[in-house]
């Protein structure tokens, strides 16, 4: 309780600051975040994913072990047409697949222009283990995975040559708006002993230019961590994301004391003041070290899955457009 001197002293010094001081707005909180931890949080409805990534937290295991487990269920799943295994190819017929990994410590791995491999989430890990790199592409990628043990496969499924070949009837691509069911995974977790860590895996835009990567295995768009302040991950429109360095964005800016939900709202204020924001969709979600989450999207019909305090539910995310 304020006494009389200390208050008095407070209402003469407000008198000289500057109104935007005296009226500091309140902070916007996501109405479904609340403190806790173990936590996984995954970008659309990932219920089996996150199951995937609960089973090793319950177990007492790292949240990097976690989001790798968690992001390889969608990466095997050929009804899944946005990753991995089923993922729909670039415009020549090939399925070329990006991920990145973060860990606790600030280490980091990834592969991007990666073909033949179903797994490339843990290609991106072997990368961040036992390499001295960050980052390897395109054949050089799959080489390091062959020599690693990885299996070389054809990942084009039936189901998406077809879509594929009916795509080139037109050949037209211009991304919109949910144009795929956007299924790309970015997983972060939290794990008992509240370290943090982060995975994006993707096969990309559907019928992409040859060679086109996007934000989902760049640290600092698709993904980042910082253990002592939260994580974020990206998805949607890749070029959008990279433009505006998405993720780093979203973490330096809980750094400076935005809530996850401010953070996520920022930067896609970022893109939607400077980039025709109209015909494409980009979602944000964000978790601060005390497992407080955001969620925010230029589009509606975002929405991400939730796993704390036992529950393991999809939550619809708020958008910039309604
Ligand atoms: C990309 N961000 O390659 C990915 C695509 C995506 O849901 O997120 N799709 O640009």
């Amino acid at each position: 309780m304020l006494n009389r001197r200390r208050f008095i002293s407070l209402s003469a010094l407000a008198g000289w600051m500057p109104s935007a001081l005296q009226s500091a707005p309140a902070s916007v909180n996501n109405p479904e975040s609340a403190a806790g931890y173990p936590l996984v949080i995954s970008t659309w409805k990932q219920i089996k994913a996150n199951e995937a990534a609960i089973a090793v937290l319950k177990k007492g295991g790292r949240a990097l072990d976690a989001v790798e487990a968690g992001v390889r269920i969608p990466e095997a799943d050929t009804s899944d047409t946005s990753v991995g295994y089923g993922g729909l190819p670039d415009r020549d017929g090939r399925v070329t697949l990006d991920a990145c990994i973060m860990d606790e410590k600030g280490n980091a791995g990834s592969v991007t222009f990666l073909e033949h491999i179903m797994h490339p989430i843990s290609v991106a890990r072997a990368v961040m283990d036992k390499t001295p790199h960050v980052m390897l592409s395109g054949e050089g990628a799959l080489q390091f995975a062959l020599a690693q043990g990885f299996k070389k496969q054809d990942l084009l499924t039936p189901h998406a040559r077809k879509e594929w070949q009916e795509w080139l009837k037109t050949a037209q691509y211009k991304p919109i708006i949910n144009i795929e069911r956007h299924d790309t995974i970015g997983m972060l977790a939290i794990d008992s002993q509240g370290n943090l860590s982060g995975a994006c895996t993707t096969s990309g835009l559907a019928f992409k230019m040859h060679g086109r990567v996007g934000d989902s295995p760049i640290i600092g768009a698709g993904l980042f961590i910082d253990n002592e302040i939260g994580g974020a991950v990206a998805t949607g429109l890749g070029e959008a994301v990279m433009k505006t360095c998405g993720a780093f964005l979203v973490v330096e800016l809980m750094r400076q004391g935005r809530t996850p939900q401010e953070a996520c709202l920022e930067a896609a204020r970022r893109i939607t003041s400077k980039q025709n924001y109209k015909e494409f969709q980009v979602g944000y979600l964000a978790i601060n070290k005390k497992g407080e989450h955001g969620a925010y999207s230029i589009q509606p019909d975002f929405n991400y899955t939730l796993y704390q305090n036992g529950r393991n539910r999809v939550i619809e995310s708020a958008s910039f457009v309604k």
